[in-house]
């Protein structure tokens, strides 16, 4: 990157805090430094209490410096931290100062686009780090800080080396080729290298379910006719009464979703209007979304009961393979669900008998259809793209290599390209552009 500006922001959270820490990066920190503190020549790396002034050179606040001399910096760059106190009037009046000091307003990502530019990361990493900082539960938390750690990088580092040797054999090959008969495919030095890699590719799109799931939640839907006690059952997975109860057959009449923490990943449970011929529009409308969420969901809670087994015949059809049925209310009536694909627990929602578990029997389809597995994953749907164009032009190179092993090693170049994307090195300004706009400011 060529001459950069100098940047500034606010990189603490928002709003009155004990301590703000601003941010500043580019060639002309040292002397917005100096002009700041007053301080000549900063050192490097070392915390020092500095009264900041303004430009009218009155103090605004007392607080900590850091300074950091580039490369050894987040961005690459020179760059300081301000540590003020967190007060709105601070936080003006030192913007001011970095602002007639010849500073500008950092956009959003732009701290880290820089350390991207600069090879501080490559761009998983950096996606690991926007995770981190949206990350919402324990599981969001470590798969983010495996994949800015560099967890992601080190498997397709894993597949470039790969490719790399069955490159070179193909083009020993075209360099070199047999006297005898051209050998064919299996015999090729590059079919081993080459099948290994498509196979931990293919690994890897089979695991990125999960880290897709991790990153933005899993779903899941409630169903069942009206009064079997769905909403009792949301209220009770959110320790709230999230959803109206009522004895009245229709109360829910639009889908009711709420946000819980189960083993770490996040879940939204959806409760949904009583499936039955409806009586007016709207729950005609609702009943119709219901239909949906359950298309949709990655996960159905059937709910029956022995007052409304007659209205059951709705829900078995919408329950698919794996899925969990509920025989509500046994503290009332204890009788025998449909036979299918799913697993059946006799509950009662309104007093909890049977709850735990039902609930451990969720947690753990959950934790095994959803959870993160030992290997760091591909976690966006960009990921997931790269590596399948990757899958699909190795998977053709192979069938390629006894009889055209010149389009064998075009295919495994595009493979390599790839990967290329994966990482961010190839030129790819729109998706770079994309990525960094959806971080905070400050980072
Ligand atoms: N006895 C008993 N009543 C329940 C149970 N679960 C729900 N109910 C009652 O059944 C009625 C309908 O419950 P609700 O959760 O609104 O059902 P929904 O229409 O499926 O959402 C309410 O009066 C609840 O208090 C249960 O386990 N036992
Ligand atoms: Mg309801």
């Amino acid at each position: 990157m060529s001459a950069l500006d100098t940047i500034f922001a606010v990189s603490s959270g928002a709003g009155r805090a004990g301590v703000c820490v601003f941010r500043l990066s580019g060639p002309d920190t040292r002397r917005i430094v100096e002009a700041l503190t007053g301080r000549r020549k900063p050192k490097a790396r070392y915390a020092s209490l500095e009264t900041f002034i303004g430009p009218d050179q009155q103090p605004i606040d007392k607080g900590l410096l850091i300074f950091f001399k580039g490369p050894a910096s987040f961005t690459g760059e020179d760059s300081a931290e301000f540590h003020t106190h967190g007060s709105e009037a601070v936080i003006i009046a030192m913007s001011e100062a970095f602002l007639k000091a010849g500073a500008r307003q950092a956009g959003p990502g732009e701290f880290t686009r820089r350390a991207f530019d600069h090879g501080k990361m490559d761009l998983t990493e950096a996606e690991g780090l926007a995770d981190l900082i949206d990350a919402q539960t324990d599981g969001q938390r470590r798969q983010a800080f495996r994949q800015m750690d560099g967890g992601l990088r080190a498997v397709y580092d894993g597949w470039r080396e790969g490719l790399i040797d069955a490159l070179a054999a193909i083009e020993g090959e075209i360099d070199f080729p047999d006297e005898q008969d051209v050998p064919d495919a299996l015999s090729h030095a590059a079919y081993e290298p080459l099948s290994r890699v498509i196979l931990d590719m293919e690994r890897a799109l089979k695991d990125g379910i999960r880290g897709e799931k991790m990153r933005s939640g899993i779903h899941v839907a409630i169903l069942g006719p009206p009064n079997a006690g769905k909403s009792t059952l949301l209220n009770r997975l959110a320790q709230r009464e999230a959803a109206i109860v009522s004895d009245q057959a229709g109360t829910t009449r639009d889908v009711i979703e709420v946000q819980v923490n189960i083993a770490g990943i996040p879940v939204s449970v959806a409760d949904t209007a009583g499936l039955r011929d409806a009586s007016d529009d709207i729950e005609a409308e609702g009943v119709r979304r219901a239909r949906g969420r359950a298309a949709e969901a990655d996960l159905r809670i059937g709910v029956m009961s022995g007052d409304t087994l007659e209205e059951s015949g709705h829900l078995t059809a919408l329950l698919q393979s794996g899925d969990l049925l509920l025989l509500n209310k046994l503290d009332q009536t204890k009788f025998s669900g449909p036979d299918g694909p799913f697993k059946t627990f006799a509950v009662s929602a309104k007093d909890g008998t049977g709850f735990d578990k039902f609930y451990k029997a969720l947690e753990t389809i959950i934790i095994s259809r959803f959870a993160l597995t030992e290997n760091p994953g591909l976690t966006r749907a960009r990921h997931k793209d790269c590596t399948e164009r990757a899958v699909s032009a190795l998977t053709r190179g192979r069938g390629n290599l006894a009889s055209a092993p010149e389009l064998a090693g075009d295919d495994v170049r595009a493979a390599l390209h790839a990967i290329k994307e994966l990482a961010g090195e190839a030129d790819i300004e729109a998706v770079l552009g994309a990525i960094f706009a959806r971080f905070c400011i400050g980072k």
